[in-house]
């Protein structure tokens, strides 16, 4: 079976790629390198020393044996995905290839723009290329959790059943975005819902939490394949950041009380929820959405697990409560639904001790790349 890989450069996806290889899928990656531009025009950079993508696939196949195709170009620009779609012809897509990060979209204008142009054109013209190439290809895409907000109701998995005057109906579930990015999410999965209604495509939404953790089975087999680990305000998330963070004797930059509950789910699980996915394609003409996610934290919990597992390594790790740069509730309400992907046959790897414990010992071993600049938070959804 053929999966193009959008997006395969990236920290999701370059860990996706490796995993589908691994397991026998012929695998293609599209990537415009893009996110190696966003981070180098901030100023950022991963922890890790990420080698560049032709040498990751090429040292991929000299350990495995196995081939990558590489096409590299974006996806906004329907020649060049037209021409990736008719060389590889997949028989499914996952569709990680996005600006990813809130705070960037809220830098201004400008990147809540070039956001929303790229996340909403790169998925539409997806669409377009599976009705006019592949019809039966089965687009599995990441969406996220942050589509539902945090409503005082218990999340359902995508559409949830309301009776209203006397009738009843089963409908998507309402969205509360909680950035421009998030925004650029809910646009989208009403396009695939749309195109799945019309034209009778398939596709999975996956509603991702935030993933933590930086080894898969296969980034972790020679450094030449390491992924890459944010940890700066703009692109770093929370758990990876306070771990790094505790790396370096900073306080945990937790931002005001801390009771922002979110999904977690670590990256061994990622590579294995889309696996499942794929193996197990939704209906055609249907748009099935599942909640990738394993467990609930709130911010605060997260910190203070850091807290003691860097206790235990004999680090001090103390947290500050910083004002909030986001406009979010502090303290909330928040149960969602998990059981989709777990029915298929998902086994959740649990946040532990021993991951806090690898995760923290990784930061400690690149702890000379750290800027110390790039740790507060610089942009605000205020401003
Ligand atoms: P990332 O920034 O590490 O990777 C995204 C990749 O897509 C990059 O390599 C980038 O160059 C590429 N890309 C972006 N726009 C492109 C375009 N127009 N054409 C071709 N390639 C393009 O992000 P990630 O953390 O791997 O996230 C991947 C997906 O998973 C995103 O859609 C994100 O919304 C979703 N997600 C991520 C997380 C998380 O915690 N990282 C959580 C939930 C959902
Ligand atoms: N937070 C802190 N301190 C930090 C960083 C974050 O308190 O140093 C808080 C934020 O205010 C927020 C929560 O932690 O309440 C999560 O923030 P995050 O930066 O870890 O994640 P988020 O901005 O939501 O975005 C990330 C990914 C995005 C994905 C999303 C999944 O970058 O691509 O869609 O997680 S979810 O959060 O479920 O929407």
């Amino acid at each position: 079976m053929k999966v193009l890989v959008i997006g395969g450069d990236g920290y999701c996806g370059w860990a996706t790629a490796l995993h589908l290889a691994n397991k026998g899928y012929e695998v293609g990656i599209v990537d415009n390198l893009i996110r190696r531009y966003w981070d180098s025009e901030l100023g950022v950079d991963t922890l890790t020393p990420i080698a560049s993508i032709q040498k990751r696939i090429a040292h991929w196949q000299d350990l495995t044996g196995k081939k990558i195709d590489l096409f590299i170009g974006d996806i906004t620009k329907y020649d060049f995905l037209q021409d990736a779609f008719a060389k590889f012809e997949p028989s499914a897509v996952v569709h990680f290839g996005e600006q990813r990060s809130a705070p960037f979209s809220m830098i201004d204008r400008e990147h809540a723009v070039l956001t929303q142009v790229n996340n909403v054109v790169g998925t539409l013209n997806i669409l377009y290329a599976i009705k006019e190439h592949c019809p039966e290809c089965h687009l599995v895409k990441l969406g996220t959790m942050g589509e539902y907000g945090t409503p005082n109701i218990d999340i359902e998995e995508g559409y949830i059943t309301i009776e209203h005057n006397g009738r009843k109906d089963t409908l998507p579930y309402p969205k509360q975005p909680g950035s421009f990015y998030h925004v650029s999410k809910c646009q989208d999965s009403l396009n695939i819902h749309f195109a799945c209604r019309v034209w009778g495509l398939r596709a999975t939404d996956l509603n991702q939490g935030v993933v933590y953790g930086v080894l898969t089975e296969e980034t972790g087999m020679d450094e030449l394949l390491i992924n890459r680990l944010d940890y700066d305000g703009v692109f770093g998330t929370a758990l990876n950041r306070f771990c790094i963070q505790a790396a370096i004797g900073h306080p945990l930059t937790v931002y005001g009380k801390g009771g922002q509950t979110r999904g977690f789910l670590d990256i061994r699980d990622t590579v294995r929820c889309i696996e499942i996915a794929i193996a197990n394609p939704a209906e055609q003409g249907k748009l099935r959405v599942f909640n990738q996610f394993t467990e609930m934290f709130s911010v605060l919990d997260l910190a203070h697990m850091v807290q003691k597992a860097g206790q235990t390594m004999g680090i001090k790790v103390e947290i500050d409560h910083l004002d909030n740069p986001r406009v979010e509730l502090e303290e909330h309400y928040f149960n969602a639904k998990n059981t989709n992907l777990l029915d298929l046959g998902l086994q959740p790897h649990f946040l532990s001790d021993a991951l806090l414990d690898s995760l923290l010992n990784f930061a400690v071993k690149y702890r000379d790349r750290i800027d110390l600049t790039q740790i507060l938070p610089k942009v605000s959804w205020r401003r």
